[in-house]
């Protein structure tokens, strides 16, 4: 394989040294690449500005010349955001946002009806009272910590990613043909998804989902003081279906989970095992723990019937009191923090967190302890001492593992199997190298290292802190996602790439996996099915050319298409108070050819994708005109490509 070792002249130093020049070629270029494209000159200005690029930005480690494809995709969660982000590896381009648990005012998600559809689907009744009461029809918010993409036989199989909502205690699947989400599930007894990792053998029948935060199982204010009423819960959807497939009651928090390469377990660190209600509480024990789930005893117990139905929901008690076979817990140090299954399918490496050891458990193990008496503490193979505060670990395919240290600000390089000779007795350091990084890294991921196919070119870690790193932007910083080069024997930093609130957690992902990606939409996507059953409903054929009105009451149904740059509605009109719903199809069919609709005034917008359908439904309160627009620049005529919404009074 090529290395990517650094040649001398970082990246850093290249641009800091002609930074000048790239600034003055970025303007030019940004005024070159605009020119053509309002004109509708097609494309021969913009190869000058390629060019003028590329030439700046050749040499550098990681670095991306303009034109040129990046190696990986990579999968970004991004914290309080609520959106997933696709990265370009190595150059960490941004290349695409795809809203999920947040509203996007370009695209429309969260109030076009076809994304209100997805949201709505498995709200409960609590979830619903909340939202009448404050006058929403869907949360604004989301914490997406952790995403992953669905596995066949431990490696990646390119159909879905899935995600979770801390803050909402919510997981949602995107669908990887579109980049779309296309399912939201709550979770009913649980509270705060965290940890959330898809079943990785032989598929990901199940996406595996911690709760973090502890309340009584019936939440119902009668027992709020008792906190022995408290309980945490583990829940398995089923990721075909997005519905919850069982629950398992569980002693102690949970945190972060992985599963292993067999089918047979799914694994949780818990840093609550106290079931302290404050800091002090939380941290008191010099020992935490690990949950072991034994799918196979889950599975029995489910289908003998054996379980609990609490809202809707087939709970089973694996907490330690109830001695079943559901669960074995193995004392970990003091607060653990990061669970990562190596691409080895044997090795389980837990972070310590406050202690600076990780403590590697050998999954093969596992069945030993389930049985009476058993030394709960037998599958540890090793626990080395890494560093202060050590979070989480990745994996290449050279069976060497790599540590995030928070505290010390710091990645650990260290071998897997030097560290399991050196708990057995022999004399060896199993660390390699300690690399500075930029600063308080948590998550750390190596391209397609949660897989069977784990490679050896590429790290990235995630900072919580830039502080000192870009130019200052104001009281709140940036995070630092730093890119790594693990090709040779030393990490080398190659990349800060600054990002916005706040990812948690990415993957690296080799296109070859993802050759289904699409760029027109299928005409027949069951993103629109409901959209489309209306319309049969209405007489409409949303499949051509239409500029159909159907009134129907107070409720007004416009439905058009678009071809660029024209919607084939140049004006409708409505009465005041109506509540109108404009439906459009855009039937242009080429790549990268969107077209939006934007009603003015009116705080109403959505996308439409070449040979898609969207929907959006709004209440015309005020009479007068109004001007409807495209919003993405889709053409020369793109600023001429509007209409008028007339909003006749009320008649007295
Ligand atoms: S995590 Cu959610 S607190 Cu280390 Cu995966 Cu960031
Ligand atoms: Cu269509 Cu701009
Ligand atoms: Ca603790």
């Amino acid at each position: 394989m090529e290395s990517k070792q650094h040649k001398g002249l970082s990246r850093r130093a290249l641009l800091g040294a002609t930074a000048g020049g790239a600034a003055a070629a970025g303007a030019l270029g940004g005024r070159l690449a605009l020119g053509p494209a309002a004109l509708g000159l097609g494309t021969a200005g913009i190869a000058t500005a390629a060019s003028t690029g590329a030439a700046l930005a050749a040499g550098g480690d990681g670095a991306i010349a303009p034109g040129q494809l990046d190696s990986y995709y990579g999968f970004w969660s991004s914290g309080q955001t609520g959106e997933v982000r696709i990265m370009g590896i190595p150059s960490m381009r941004e290349l695409m946002r795809v809203p999920v648990f947040n509203r996007c005012s370009a695209t429309g998600w969260g109030q076009t009806n076809e994304s209100l559809h997805i949201h709505d689907r498995t709200m409960t009744e609590r979830t619903k009272k909340h939202l009448a009461a404050n006058g929403k029809r869907i949360h604004d918010n989301g914490d997406l910590h952790h995403l992953h993409m669905s596995y066949t036989e431990g490696k990646y199989d390119g159909r879905y990613l899935f995600m979770n909502d801390k803050a909402n205690t919510r997981v949602a699947r995107v669908r990887c043909d579109v980049m779309k989400c296309d399912s939201i599930l709550e979770i009913p007894n649980a509270k705060a998804i965290h940890g959330m990792r898809p079943q990785k053998w032989p598929r990901s029948n199940y996406i595996f989902c911690n709760g973090e935060d502890e309340a009584p199982l019936i939440n119902d204010g009668t027992t709020m003081e008792d906190v022995s009423t408290y309980v945490n819960v583990f829940t398995a959807v089923n990721a075909d279906e997005m519905e919850v497939a069982w629950q398992v009651l569980v002693s102690g928090n949970l945190d972060n989970c992985d599963a292993d390469y067999e089918g047979k377990w799914a694994f949780s660190t818990s840093y609550n095992s106290e079931m302290g209600m404050n800091l002090a509480e939380m941290s008191e024990s010099e020992m935490d723990h690990v949950v072991v789930f034994n799918l196979a005893e889950i599975e029995k117990a489910i289908a003998a019937g054996d379980y609990q139905e609490v809202n809707g929901c087939k709970v089973l008690d694996g907490r330690k009191e109830a001695n079943s076979q559901f669960t074995r817990y193995i004392p970990i140090a003091n607060n653990p923090h990061g669970c990562n299954m190596a691409p080895d399918k044997k090795h389980l490496v837990i972070a310590g967190k406050l202690s600076p050891t990780v403590t590697v458990l050998d999954v093969t193990k596992f069945d030993a302890i389930f049985n009476e008496g058993a030394d709960l503490r037998s599958p540890v193979v090793a626990e080395p001492e890494l560093g202060l505060g050590p979070l989480h670990t990745a994996f290449d395919g050279r069976g060497y593992a790599y540590t995030s240290l928070f505290i010390d600000s710091q990645v650990v390089k260290w071998s897997l199997d030097e560290a399991i000779r050196a708990y057995a007795g022999e004399k060896i350091d199993p660390i390699k190298q300690k690399l500075d990084v930029h600063y308080q890294p948590g998550h750390l991921k190596i391209v397609m290292g949660e897989t069977l196919d784990a490679r050896n070119d590429w790290l990235v870690c995630l900072c919580k802190f830039s502080k000192d790193r870009f130019l200052n932007v104001g009281p709140l910083k940036p995070e630092n996602d730093q890119l790594i080069d693990i090709s040779g024997d030393k990490m080398v930093l190659v990349h800060d790439g600054p990002t916005f609130a706040e990812p948690h957690d990415a993957i690296g992902v080799d296109p070859a996996v993802l050759s289904n990606i699409k760029s027109v939409w299928d005409r027949n996507d069951p993103m629109w099915a409901e959209t489309r059953k209306q319309a049969e409903a209405d007489g409409v054929n949303i499949d051509e050319w239409t500029d159909t009105i159907i009134r129907d009451g107070n409720k007004v149904r416009v439905y058009m298409s678009s071809v660029a740059p024209s919607f084939s509605i140049e004006s409708f009109t409505v009465n005041e108070g109506d509540e109108v719903t404009v439906i459009i199809t855009n039937l242009d069919e080429i790549d990268d050819l969107t077209h939006g609709f934007t009603m003015g005034n009116h705080g109403v917008a959505m996308e439409i994708g070449p040979q898609a359908t969207s929907s959006i439904t709004f209440t015309a309160a005020n009479p007068g005109v109004y001007w409807y627009y495209c919003q993405w620049f889709c053409h020369a005529l793109h600023m001429e490509m509007r209409g008028r919404m007339l909003v006749e009074p009320k008649k007295a």
